[in-house]
C-alpha cells in the first residue's frame, strides 16, 4: 500500500506553546506586585473550585530558568507567555514598579539564552484590583491607564520582543466577567455596561497596536487573540458552508467588525439598541489601526446547517457527545479547519496564527513517569489535521501555539483541571512531561504532523 502523504506543514511555520502570567507565575505579592482582579476574585467563597487561588501556581516567578531549560531539552522554539500588569503597575497606573520591569528583563534574558522567541500577550484577564475599585472596565479612565501600561511595556521590553499581542479573549473579561457568567470581577450588569466593558477593550487594543508602532522594534508585529466562536458546516456543501460563514460573522460581529472594518456593523447596533456603548469621535479609528496578525484561540465550535432559506441552523448537541473533562471542551478538531478559514474568507485576515489549542484534562496530581495523555494527544493531532488541511485550501495560517506548556492555574477550575503537556506536582513543584511532549517535539522538529 503506497504511503499517505504526509502532512507537512510550511517552511517556517512557527511552533510553540503558551501559558499566562496569573496561570503559572504565582508570587502574587512579590516585589511589589499589586493584587489582580483573579487575586481577588479567588479568594471570594465560592467562585473558584475549592477556593483555590493563582499562589502558588507554577511558581515560575522564581523557576523560569529551569523552565527555559526545559523548554530547550523539548524542542521549544516559541513561547507565548503574558505580562502581569499589576506587576509594572501596582495600582494600575502612576509610577511604574522597578522590581515588576526588572523581573520580565532577567525572564526575557533566561529565555532568549535558551534560543525561545518570546511571543509577548500584554493583557491576559489580570485586571490591577485598584483599577476595579475605580470602575474597571465600565469606565473610559482604564483605557487611559492600559494606554501608559502598554507605553511602558513595549519601551521596556523591545530589546527582546518582536511579537505582541495585545489582549487575550475579550470575550471572557468583558462578557463572562460582567454577564454573570464565570470570570473575574463576577458581577451582573446591564447590557449597556457589557457593551460598554466591550467597547473599553477595544480601545484597548487599539492602544497596544498604537504603543508598538511608537516604541516598538524595527519589524515588530502586533495582533489580537481572539476566541470566535466556530460554527462547522454539518456537510461541506456550498448551501452548509455558507450557512456556518453567516454564522461566523453573527457570533463575532462584535469584536472582529470594529477591528477589520473600523464601524460597529448595523446589525449589532440595531440588536443593542439603547444598550449600544458610548462612543467618542476618533474611538473606531484607535481600534482598527491595522494589525500584522489575526491570533485564534481555538478549542471547539458547534455544527450548523443551512436550514429554510438558507438561514443558519444551529444543530443540538446529543448528550454523550464526545468531550475533555473541561465540560465546554466538545471535540471537535473541525474548529481548527473553519475558524482560520472564517476568519479569512469573511474579515479577509491575511495572516493568522493558532494562539491557543488544547485540552483539559483531570490527571493525577503526582506523577512519577510521562503520564500516557493518548486523550490530548489524539485531540492535538486530530486539530492540527484539519489545520493542515485548511492550510492546503488557501487559510493564511502561519504558527501554532499548544495551550499549555504545564498544568497551570485553570481560573474558575483551580488546579483540578490539567491543559498542560508537562505534568506539574503542585506540591513538590516537580515537573514531569507527559507523552504529549515527546510527540509535540518529533512535530515541532520535522514540521508535520506525526
Ligand atoms: C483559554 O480560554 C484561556 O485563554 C486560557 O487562559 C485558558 O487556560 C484556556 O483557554 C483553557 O481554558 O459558556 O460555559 O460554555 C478558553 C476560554 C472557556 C471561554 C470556555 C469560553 C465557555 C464556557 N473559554 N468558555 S461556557
Amino acid at each position: 500500500m503506497p504511503a499517505s502523504p504526509p502532512l507537512t506543514f510550511p517552511r517556517g511555520f512557527v511552533w510553540g506553546v503558551a501559558t499566562a502570567a496569573t496561570q503559572i507565575e504565582g508570587a502574587a505579592r512579590r516585589d511589589g506586585k499589586g493584587p489582580s482582579i483573579w487575586d481577588t476574585f479567588a479568594g471570594r467563597p465560592g467562585c473558584v473550585r475549592h477556593g483555590e487561588t493563582p499562589e502558588p501556581a507554577c511558581d515560575h516567578y522564581r523557576r523560569f530558568r529551569s523552565d527555559f531549560a526545559l523548554m530547550q531539552r523539548l524542542g521549544i522554539r516559541h513561547y507565548r507567555l503574558s505580562v502581569a500588569w499589576p506587576r509594572l503597575f501596582p495600582e494600575g497606573r502612576g509610577r511604574p514598579n522597578q522590581k515588576g520591569i526588572d523581573f520580565y528583563c532577567r525572564l526575557l534574558d533566561a529565555m532568549t539564552a535558551h534560543g525561545i522567541t518570546p511571543w509577548v500577550t500584554m493583557f491576559h484577564w489580570d485586571l490591577p484590583e485598584a483599577l476595579e475599585a475605580e470602575g474597571g472596565w465600565r469606565v473610559r479612565a482604564t483605557t487611559d491607564a492600559f494606554g501608559a501600561y502598554a507605553d511602558t511595556l513595549v519601551r521596556a521590553f523591545s530589546p527582546w520582543v518582536r511579537h505582541w499581542i495585545t489582549l487575550n479573549e475579550i470575550v471572557c473579561f468583558t462578557r463572562y466577567g460582567h454577564g454573570g457568567g464565570d470570570k473575574a470581577p463576577g458581577t451582573r450588569e446591564t447590557e449597556q455596561v457589557i457593551n460598554q466593558t466591550y467597547h473599553h477593550a477595544l480601545l484597548c487594543h487599539g492602544h497596544g497596536v498604537r504603543a508598538v508602532r511608537e516604541h516598538g522594534r524595527r519589524g515588530a508585529r502586533v495582533g489580537l487573540a481572539d476566541n470566535p466562536v466556530v460554527p462547522i458546516p454539518f456537510t461541506e456543501t456550498a448551501e452548509d458552508i455558507a450557512a456556518a460563514r453567516a454564522a461566523f460573522v453573527a457570533e463575532n460581529i462584535r469584536v472582529l467588525d470594529p477591528i477589520f472594518r473600523g464601524r460597529y456593523a448595523p446589525a449589532y447596533l440595531r440588536a443593542a439598541g439603547r444598550d449600544r456603548p458610548l462612543v467618542a469621535r476618533g474611538d473606531l479609528a484607535q481600534i482598527a489601526l491595522p494589525t500584522d496578525f489575526l491570533g485564534l484561540n481555538l478549542y471547539t465550535g458547534y455544527f450548523v446547517r443551512a436550514g429554510r432559506k438558507g438561514k443558519p441552523e444551529r444543530l443540538p448537541l446529543p448528550p454523550g457527545f464526545p468531550r475533555a473533562d473541561s465540560p465546554w471542551l466538545h471535540l471537535m478538531p473541525q474548529a481548527l479547519h473553519w475558524g482560520p478559514r472564517h476568519a479569512h474568507e469573511t474579515y479577509g485576515a491575511t495572516s493568522l496564527y493558532v494562539t491557543e489549542n488544547g485540552a483539559g484534562y483531570d490527571e493525577p496530581d503526582t506523577c512519577t513517569e510521562a503520564l500516557p495523555d493518548l486523550h490530548r494527544r489524539e485531540y492535538v493531532r486530530q486539530c492540527l489535521a484539519e489545520l493542515h488541511r485548511a492550510i492546503a485550501v488557501g487559510a493564511p495560517v502561519r504558527g501554532y501555539f499548544l495551550w499549555s506548556f504545564m498544568d497551570n492555574y485553570e481560573w474558575q477550575d483551580g488546579y483540578g483541571r490539567r491543559f498542560g503537556i508537562v505534568h506539574v506536582n503542585f506540591k513538590t513543584q516537580r515537573r514531569t512531561p507527559k507523552l504529549s511532549a515527546a510527540w509535540y517535539r518529533a512535530v515541532m522538529q520535522s514540521n508535520r504532523v506525526v
